[in-house]
C-alpha cells in the first residue's frame, strides 16, 4: 500500500488510553438498571438482558487467566472517523488477555456474517490500518440485522469459527439489533456474546453514559476546517453569501458544532424550526432579513449553515412528504407514465389543497427531486434534496421582493455547498483516535468477562485520557417504544440537539452578535503532532456540556 508522509508518520501513533484499561483490570458492577421508559415492555421483550448493572473497569491487583477467544467484528452503517482504531483496540485487547485469541472480520456489513464472508484480522493487518480514517479493512453495509434467519444464517459460521462474541459497531438502529441478537443468542443458549460500539458522525448516539458517538469530534473538525476557509475567502472578496448544508441526517449536532466552533453569520437548527412550528417561508425571510440587515451596513457577503434534515423538521414540509409518500406508493406507475413536463402539474392536481399550494411554490428543481428520488422503503430520500440550493434561491428571490419596498438595498450573490462525505473517512482526530482505541480495548474486557448486550463506554473525556472511565452500558438501558413502520418497536432512543441544553443555549446567546458583525474563526486543520491545547481538545459541545455538568454538580 502507498502511503503518504503523514499516514507513515502517524501509523506509530500510540493511542492514549484510561490508566485502569493498562495492566491488571478489575469489574465493577453497579446496581441493575432500567430502560429509558416503557420499562415493563421492554423487561417483556429482553428477559435475558434486561436489568444488568452498569459496568466500570477499576485497577485491579490479582492477574486472572483467560482461556483464548474468537471474536467477530461487524462495521455497520456509515463510515466516520475512528472505527479502525476500534477494530485494533479490540484486537490488541484480546490478544493482552490471551495471545491465542483471534480475530475475525465480517465483511460489508452484517452481510458478510449473513453470507458468510469473513476474513481473519491477523496483526499484519491490524498494522496496516492504525489511526487511518475510513471503513475499507473490511469494508460496511446498512442491511439491518433484524430477522430470526439472519440470525441463524449468522450463528452457522460464528460456530464454524468458534466465535464467541460479535462485537458490532454502528449507530442507534444497529446498536438496538445488537441488543436484539445478544437476547435472541442468549435465550437460546447459542454461547455468542454480542457488544455494540457508539458510532455515527452524526453525534445522536449518545446519553448519559454514552458522551458522544464516535467519527463526530473529526468529522465536525474537517467541516469547520473549510467553513473557516471559506468564511475567510468570503471576508476577504466581500461579495458572496455561502449556503453551506451540512451531514447529519436527522439531528442537526453537526450543524450546531460547526456553528460553535467557527461562529458563521446565520446557522438553522432543525430542532429548534420544528418546535417554533416554522414554516419554509419563516426560515426564508429570517435569512432575508439577516441579509438585508448586513447590507445596510455594506456588508454583503455571508455564511449560512444549514443542517441536512431540515426540510423534514418543518411540519408543513413533513405534512407534504408524507402525502407524497403514500401518493406516488400507491400511483407510482400511473406518475411514471406522465411526461416529464407535465409531472409538477399532475402532482400539483392530486395533493390536498394545502400540501399543492406548499408544492407549487416550490422551485423546479427541488419539486423533481421530491417525487424523483426515492429509497428503497418508498420515502424520499431527504438527503438527496438540495436544500442549500433551495434556500438560496428562495431568499434571492424574497429580496427582490424586498427591493421594490426598499427594505432591501444590496447584491446577493451566492455560492452553494454540501459537507458530508469529505469528513467521514478523514484520518481520525487525536480524540478519535484515542476514543475508538480505547472503546475497542473495553469491548475486549467485555468479553473477557462473559458480558453480552452491553454497549462498550468511555466516559470523562474532556479530562486528559489516562482519567478517562472504561465500563459497559447495558442496551436496554436506553431504550424505549417508538412507532416504526405502523407498530411499537424497541429502539435506542435518539439523541435530538436540546434546546434547554447548554451548547444550544450557547449558539443561541450569540447568533444576533455573529449575524451583524463578522465574527468569523477559522479553526484551520486537525493537527496530530504538537501541544495538547491543539491536538486533543474535544468538541466544543462536549467542552460546554461538561463545564455545565461540572458547575450543576457544585
Ligand atoms: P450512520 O447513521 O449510519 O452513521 O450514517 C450517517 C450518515 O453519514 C448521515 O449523516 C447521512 O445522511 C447518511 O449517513 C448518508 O448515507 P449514505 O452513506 O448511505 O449515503
Amino acid at each position: 500500500m502507498n502511503k503518504s508522509a503523514l499516514q507513515r508518520a502517524r501509523a506509530s501513533y500510540m493511542p492514549k488510553v484510561p490508566k485502569t484499561l493498562k495492566g491488571i483490570v478489575k469489574i465493577q458492577e453497579g446496581e441493575p438498571t432500567q430502560s429509558v421508559s416503557d420499562q415493563e415492555a421492554i423487561q417483556k421483550l429482553f428477559p435475558n438482558t434486561y436489568g444488568m448493572p452498569i459496568i466500570t473497569f477499576v485497577k485491579g491487583t490479582e492477574r486472572k487467566t483467560y482461556p483464548p477467544m474468537n471474536v467477530g467484528v461487524i462495521l455497520s452503517g456509515g463510515q466516520a472517523p475512528g472505527g479502525h482504531n476500534v477494530i485494533a483496540g479490540l484486537f490488541d485487547g484480546i490478544k493482552s488477555i490471551n495471545s491465542q485469541s483471534r480475530l475475525f472480520g465480517f465483511i460489508l456489513g452484517p452481510d458478510g456474517l449473513i453470507e458468510h464472508h469473513y476474513m481473519e484480522l491477523t496483526g499484519e493487518v491490524i498494522d496496516e490500518y492504525r489511526n487511518t480514517g475510513g471503513f475499507d479493512i473490511i469494508g460496511s453495509g446498512r442491511t439491518k440485522l433484524e430477522d430470526k434467519d439472519q440470525f441463524d444464517k449468522g450463528l452457522v459460521i460464528l460456530k464454524q469459527l468458534n466465535i464467541s462474541a460479535l462485537v458490532i459497531i454502528g449507530g442507534d438502529d444497529s446498536n438496538t439489533n445488537a441488543c436484539v441478537l445478544a437476547e435472541y443468542y442468549k435465550q437460546i443458549g447459542a454461547g455468542v456474546q454480542v457488544i455494540g460500539c457508539p458510532k455515527t458522525i452524526d453525534g445522536d448516539l449518545k446519553n448519559e453514559m454514552i458522551e458522544t458517538s464516535f467519527g463526530f469530534d473529526t468529522a465536525c473538525k474537517v467541516y469547520s476546517e473549510v467553513i473557516g476557509n471559506i468564511q475567510r475567502d468570503c471576508n476577504s472578496s466581500r461579495k458572496y453569501w455561502h449556503f453551506i448544508k451540512l451531514m447529519g441526517r436527522s439531528a442537526s449536532h453537526i450543524a450546531l458544532e460547526c456553528a460553535l466552533q467557527v461562529q458563521p453569520n446565520i446557522c438553522i437548527i432543525s430542532e429548534e424550526v420544528e418546535a417554533k412550528n416554522q414554516s419554509l417561508d419563516d426560515i426564508v425571510q429570517y435569512i432575508a432579513d439577516i441579509v438585508a440587515k448586513r447590507a445596510a451596513n455594506g456588508n454583503n457577503f455571508g455564511i449560512v449553515l444549514i443542517p441536512e434534515g431540515v426540510i423534514e423538521f418543518i411540519p408543513a414540509m413533513k405534512k407534504l412528504i408524507a402525502e407524497l409518500n403514500e401518493y406516488l406508493a400507491k400511483h407510482d406507475n400511473e406518475f411514471k407514465r406522465i411526461k416529464r413536463s407535465h409531472q409538477r402539474d399532475y402532482i400539483i392536481d392530486k395533493l390536498s389543497p394545502e400540501n399543492s399550494k406548499i408544492y407549487a411554490s416550490l422551485p423546479e428543481t427541488v419539486a423533481r427531486q421530491l417525487t424523483l428520488e426515492r429509497d428503497p422503503h418508498g420515502n424520499v430520500q431527504v438527503s438527496l434534496i438540495e436544500t442549500e440550493k433551495l434556500l438560496a434561491e428562495m431568499v434571492g428571490n424574497r429580496l427582490a421582493e424586498m427591493k421594490k419596498t426598499g427594505a432591501y438595498v444590496g447584491k446577493f450573490s451566492t455560492q452553494t455547498h454540501f459537507f458530508g462525505y469529505e469528513g467521514r473517512c478523514a484520518a481520525p482526530s487525536n480524540y478519535d483516535a484515542d476514543y475508538c482505541y480505547s472503546l475497542g480495548y473495553t469491548a475486549a474486557s467485555l468479553i473477557a468477562e462473559g458480558k453480552t448486550g452491553y454497549m462498550s463506554s468511555v466516559r470523562n473525556t474532556t479530562a486528559p485520557a489516562s482519567e478517562w472511565i472504561a465500563g459497559g452500558v447495558p442496551i436496554t438501558m436506553m431504550m424505549n417504544l417508538e412507532r416504526r413502520h405502523g407498530g411499537l418497536k424497541p429502539v435506542i432512543r435518539k439523541a435530538y440537539v436540546k434546546l434547554d441544553g447548554a451548547p444550544f443555549r450557547t449558539f443561541a446567546a450569540n447568533r444576533d452578535d455573529w449575524a451583524l458583525n463578522t465574527e468569523y474563526v477559522y479553526p484551520g486543520p486537525i493537527q496530530y503532532f504538537g501541544p495538547t491545547e491543539v491536538c486533543d481538545q474535544p468538541t466544543k459541545t462536549l467542552q460546554i456540556e461538561h463545564e455545565e455538568q461540572a458547575k450543576n454538580s457544585k
